[in-house]
C-alpha cells in the first residue's frame, strides 16, 4: 500500500546550471526524508537494555548531507531474507515506500537472529541507509548489523557499515555502535560512500520479544559509474609525466602543473571550449613570497627545492623540506574538484615559532583577463553584504584588500619592504570575503579566486589593465607555534560569463562545502 504524497526529495542547493559552474562532480545537499506519522511522543518508559545510546532531548535528526542526485535506489527492488515466509506481511513491503507505523505496514519475521537482503540491481555508491524496524511503540532491536557487498552470498568483499552488537551475541564480531529506540524518524546509517550491490540487515529480536520487524528500508546512492568514492573521475586526476611534471586535461582545462619539475603552479593552461590561454608570465596558484614578522624567506617558494608526488586520488602533493634558513616544512596539495575547479591546500609545519606567518599565493593570468575586481564590504548595504569593487588606477598601482583593519599592521610590518621587488601597497576597503575575479569582457571568461576568511587575511591585485594581470592571496596571517601544523585553503574556478550573483553563489557553496569536510593534510 503506497500512501499518496510520500515523496522523497532533496533540497537542491543548486544555484547555477552545471555549465556556469564548470563542474560535474556531485555537490552536497541536505538529505530530505519524508517521515511517517509519529505513533508516540515523549520519553519512552525505561527500556532495559545494556548498550543503549544516551537519551536525547529530541528524536529529530541533525541535517545530513549527501551528494546531489542521490536517489532511494532500494525502492521496489528485490528483497530476500533468512525467513522467506514472514509471519506477518511480505518481504517486498520493506521497499514499497510505506513507512507508517500501524498494522498492515510492518512485516514480522521469525524469532532470533534473522536477516533481510536487498539486491539494488546494480552497483551503487551508498551515502545514506535509513531503516524503520517498528515505530508503533518505543522498543529497541538487538544486534543490528548492516553490511554491503557485491557478492550476493556475502562470502567476500563484505563491508560492515553498522554494528551495535556490543557483546558479540550474534557471532559476527563486536560492534561499536549503540542501541537506539525506534521512532518514526527511522535510523540513518552513514555508509560513507561504500560501493556495492547487495545490502544485508541483521537483527535479533527486541526489548519487546524475540520476533524481528521491518517497516521500510531506504538506501540513498548514486550509480557507481557516475561516482567512484575516493577516486577522482579520471579526467580530474593529474597525470604524471617526466621530471615531477604533471599534465591535466579535465575536459574544460588543459595544461601543466610543476613545469620542469619546479613548483610554479599551473602553466600552459588552455580553456578548451574557447581555446583561450589563461596563464600569464609566472603561472597560476604558485607559492611566491613567504614571510614571518618582518622576515622574508629567500625570494620565493617557487625557487626552493621541492619534491612532489601523485596521490592515489589523482591530486598532486608538493613538499618543501625545511632548510638551514627555513625553520618549517611547507606542503601544498593541488586537487581538481570539478573540470574547472582547482583546490589548493597549503600546510606549514613549524619547527620554531613563526610569528605572523604568511604564504603569498600568486596567480598570473593572460592579457585576455585584464580586469580585476574584489569582493568588498558594501557601505550602506546591510551587514555582511558586499559588492565587487573594481580596481581603478587612481586607487593605486598595487592594491591590497585586508580582511579587516586588524590585519593592516601585519601587512605594514616591513615585510613588503624587503628586497627583491618591494611593494608599496595601497590599502583599500575591507574584504566582504576573500574573493577576487579577473575577467576580460563582461561576457567573457572569468577566473575566480577564493578562500575561506579564516585562512586568508588579504587579497591583492595591481590596478585593472596593469600588465601583471595577477591576483594574490595572503594566506595564514597568524602565529604558528613550534611543533604546530597550520593549513590554509584556496580555490580557483574558471567560469564562462558568470553574473555577480553566480560568483557569490560559487563562493557560498565553496565555504559551505568546507565545513566538516576538511581536505586531507589539514
Ligand atoms: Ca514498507
Ligand atoms: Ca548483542
Amino acid at each position: 500500500m503506497v500512501k499518496a504524497g510520500i515523496i522523497v526529495g532533496l533540497l537542491a542547493a543548486v544555484l547555477l546550471p552545471p555549465a556556469a559552474r564548470g563542474e560535474t562532480k556531485p555537490r552536497k545537499v541536505k538529505l530530505e526524508l519524508k517521515l511517517p506519522k509519529a505513533q508516540f511522543v515523549g520519553t519512552p518508559k525505561n527500556l532495559k537494555t545494556p548498550n543503549l545510546e544516551a537519551p536525547r532531548k529530541t528524536h529529530k535528526r541533525e541535517p545530513f548531507y549527501v551528494p546531489a542526485g542521490v536517489k532511494n535506489v532500494a525502492l521496489g527492488k528485490k528483497v530476500t531474507g533468512s525467513d522467506m515466509e514472514p509471519i506477518i506481511g511480505e518481504l517486498k513491503m520493506l521497499a514499497d515506500a510505506d513507512k507508517e507505523g500501524e498494522e498492515g505496514s510492518y512485516v514480522e519475521l521469525g524469532p532470533g537472529k534473522q536477516h533481510v537482503q536487498i539486491d539494488l540491481g546494480a552497483t551503487y555508491g551508498l551515502y545514506a541507509i535509513v531503516v524503520w524496524h517498528f515505530h508503533n511503540q518505543a522498543r529497541v532491536y538487538r544486534d543490528i548489523i548492516v553490511q554491503c557487498s557485491n557478492d550476493p552470498r556475502f562470502s567476500k568483499n563484505v563491508r560492515t557499515v553498522f554494528n551495535n552488537d556490543h557483546d558479540n551475541s550474534a557471532g559476527m564480531g563486536v560492534g561499536k555502535q549503540k542501541e537506539y529506540i525506534e521512532t518514526n524518524q527511522g535510523r540513518l546509517i552513514d555508509p560513507k560512500g561504500v560501493t556495492g550491490r547487495y545490502l544485508r540487515l541483521y537483527s535479533n529480536g527486541s526489548t519487546a520479544g524475540d520476533m524481528n520487524h521491518y517497516v521500510e528500508i531506504e538506501v540513498y546512492g548514486l550509480p557507481a559509474s557516475a561516482e567512484q568514492p575516493g577516486k577522482r573521475p579520471s579526467r580530474l586526476a593529474f597525470i604524471s609525466s617526466t621530471k615531477e611534471e604533471y599534465r591535466f586535461d579535465t575536459g574544460v582545462l588543459r595544461g601543466t602543473l610543476r613545469r620542469g619539475g619546479k613548483s610554479r603552479g599551473l602553466s600552459s593552461v588552455t580553456h578548451i571550449p574557447s581555446g583561450t590561454r589563461l596563464d600569464g608570465s609566472l603561472g597560476i596558484l604558485s607559492h611566491y613570497r613567504v614571510f614571518t614578522a618582518n622576515k622574508r624567506y629567500g625570494h620565493a617558494a617557487w625557487d626552493w627545492p621541492s619534491t612532489s608526488k601523485l596521490m592515489p586520488d589523482g591530486a598532486v602533493q608538493v613538499d618543501w623540506p625545511k632548510a638551514k634558513d627555513r625553520p618549517f616544512e611547507m606542503a601544498a596539495v593541488y586537487r581538481w574538484s570539478g573540470p574547472a575547479t582547482l583546490d589548493v591546500t597549503t600546510t606549514v609545519k613549524a619547527q620554531k615559532d613563526l610569528p605572523g606567518f604568511e604564504s603569498f599565493l600568486a596567480s598570473y593570468f593572460s592579457k585576455g583577463l585584464p580586469a580585476s575586481s574584489v569582493y568588498v564590504e558594501g557601505g550602506a548595504k546591510a551587514e555582511g553584504k558586499g559588492f565587487l569593487q573594481t580596481t581603478e588606477k587612481s586607487a593605486g598601482i598595487w592594491q591590497m584588500f585586508p580582511r579587516d583593519k586588524k590585519v593592516v599592521p601585519l601587512i605594514q610590518d616591513g615585510r613588503w619592504k624587503l628586497p627583491p621587488n618591494p611593494v608599496a601597497w595601497a590599502i583599500r576597503d575591507n574584504l566582504a570575503a576573500p574573493l577576487g575575479i579577473r575577467r576580460g569582457k563582461p561576457k567573457g571568461l572569468a577566473a575566480i579566486l577564493m578562500a575561506p576568511a579564516e585562512d586568508c587575511f588579504a587579497l591583492s591585485t595591481p590596478y585593472q589593465g596593469e600588465g601583471h594581470f595577477s591576483l594574490y592571496l595572503s594566506l595564514f596571517g597568524r602565529d604558528v607555534k613550534a611543533g604546530q601544523t597550520a593549513t590554509a585553503r584556496s580555490r580557483l574556478v574558471i567560469a564562462k560569463s558568470p553574473t555577480e550573483q553566480q560568483i557569490l553563489a560559487l563562493y557560498k557553496e565553496y565555504v559551505k562545502g568546507l565545513t566538516g569536510a576538511l581536505q586531507p593534510g589539514r
